[in-house]
């Protein structure tokens, strides 16, 4: 894959005036070494002013060969270390991910399909992510014991999972239960069931097995909304606030039976009652990338272009949902493009890596971001070239580094919320 179009490179002309664009944050023109230096903090992008949790993994050092590479001796050195790799290697690249690190990759994208590719590649003894955290912990999940998932940057986090943390969703879970009990209704159906994006820890996941909940990619919300309906009065749905409100308004959830759950505060923030007459308890996270889009840059993509096409994903708030033609997920927004009729026009509300690669895809059609301020995710961005090359040469040395391991008291439990989602599928329709 040649690269044509990239935030880097879109960077590079912010930085040396070839453009009058804008950044979401002046540091975004920085190079990723800058932020290593510094104690925690995300990569340049939306999520730069997130809190990063204490708990979070830590990134050593580059050694100093790799941060002084120049892009050759990079590619080079990634190049000759896959090619004495082979089969026992598999790279895995996002769909966020930058095309810098994406030109390397066995298969590109969504963190399912990744981690299923993953699965399916059982020769492979390293499953390099070039992904999040979330995501490397999914495919260790769904790989084979001896498969060693790696993440190339371990401070490569992701903002929204960090929103939810275990010891929050537990003690909601604790003040839930002594409000509802745990009595089934007539019906069979529990007071409340847990449901998590997969864009979570595997200990959230694991809480959902352990406790009658299931997992949902943003592909599948609605499918896994009913399985959850058909077995509980209402649902605990965490980390993203937005795709747990669209998909539950576009079933005919009522946005007044959905109150928030602010983990910070007694009862999330809401009264009794409001909880009671609750159908989808929503947990106050975000995804810092999707929240930035808005109602006014769709009127005026449609101002400036009559007959666009306009796309979001879900996790964007309700009002920019609304306002949009479609909404869906990552594998959605590219079938809808791959399918469209040559010269066709689109307005995409999701992440700029995926929109620019698609663009420079597909130059048969007009297609760019909603958002005409470069806003990468900022943790996906960490994962520079300098870090594959070091993990790579590692490999070939017979060492393994930033292996992400999920230990079987959270795995055991967090396969049975995985293999719910698989199992549930959408109800009949009536004949
Ligand atoms: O599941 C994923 O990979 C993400 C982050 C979103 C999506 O829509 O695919």
């Amino acid at each position: 894959m040649t690269i044509t179009a990239s935030v880097d490179l879109t960077i590079r002309d912010i930085t040396t005036g070839a453009t009058t664009g804008d950044t979401c944050s002046p540091e975004l023109a920085t190079a990723p070494w800058t932020f290593d230096a510094r104690p925690p903090g995300y990569g340049p992008g939306a999520s730069l002013g997130d809190v990063i949790p204490t708990g979070s993994p830590r990134q050593g050092a580059l050694p100093e060969v790799y941060r002084t590479a120049d892009a050759a001796e990079l590619d080079r050195r990634i190049r000759e270390a896959k090619q004495a790799l082979g089969d026992r290697l598999v790279i895995l690249g996002h769909f966020y991910q930058r095309d810098e690190v994406v030109q390397y990759a066995d298969y590109v994208g969504d963190s399912f399909q990744l981690a299923n590719a993953a699965k399916a590649r059982s020769e492979a003894e390293a499953i390099v992510f070039c992904g999040v955290h979330f995501m490397a912990e999914t495919a260790d999940l769904l790989s084979a014991p001896d498969q060693a998932v790696i993440l190339p940057n371990l401070a490569a986090g992701c903002s929204m999972a960090d929103m939810a943390d275990i010891d929050q969703v537990e003690e909601c879970w604790e003040q839930l239960t002594e409000l509802y009990g745990t009595e089934p209704d007539a019906d069979g159906r529990v007071p409340v069931i847990p449901v998590t994006y997969m864009n979570s820890s595997a200990a959230l996941k694991g809480f959902c097995g352990r406790n009658g909940g299931i997992v949902c990619t943003s592909s599948n919300a609605r499918t896994v909304l009913e399985w959850a309906f058909e077995r509980g009065q209402r649902v605990l749905f965490f980390p993203d606030q937005h795709l747990g409100r669209n998909t539950a308004k576009a079933m005919g959830v009522p946005v007044e039976a959905m109150p928030l759950w602010n983990p910070h505060r007694a009862l999330g923030g809401n009264d009794e009652q409001s909880l009671e007459e609750s159908r989808v308890i929503l947990w106050h996270g975000f995804c810092s990338v999707h929240r930035r889009f808005t109602v006014d840059q769709i009127d005026r993509a449609r101002a400036a272009h009559p007959g666009v096409r306009v796309i979001v994903h879900p996790e964007c708030p309700m009002p920019v949902v609304d306002a949009a033609d479609e909404s869906g997920s990552t594998d959605v927004i590219a079938k809808a493009i791959a399918a469209a009729p040559s010269g066709s026009t689109f307005a995409i509300g999701t992440e700029i890596n995926l929109v620019q690669r698609l663009a420079a895809q597909y130059p048969q059609h007009t297609i760019f971001c909603l958002d005409d301020v470069i806003c990468p995710c900022s943790t996906m961005y960490r994962i520079h070239p300098g870090y594959l090359a070091w993990v790579l040469d590692e490999l070939v040395a017979g060492r393994v580094v930033n292996r992400i391991t999920v230990g079987d008291d959270v795995a055991v439990p967090a396969r049975v919320a995985l293999e719910r989602m698989l199992a549930a599928r959408p109800p009949v329709p009536a004949m």
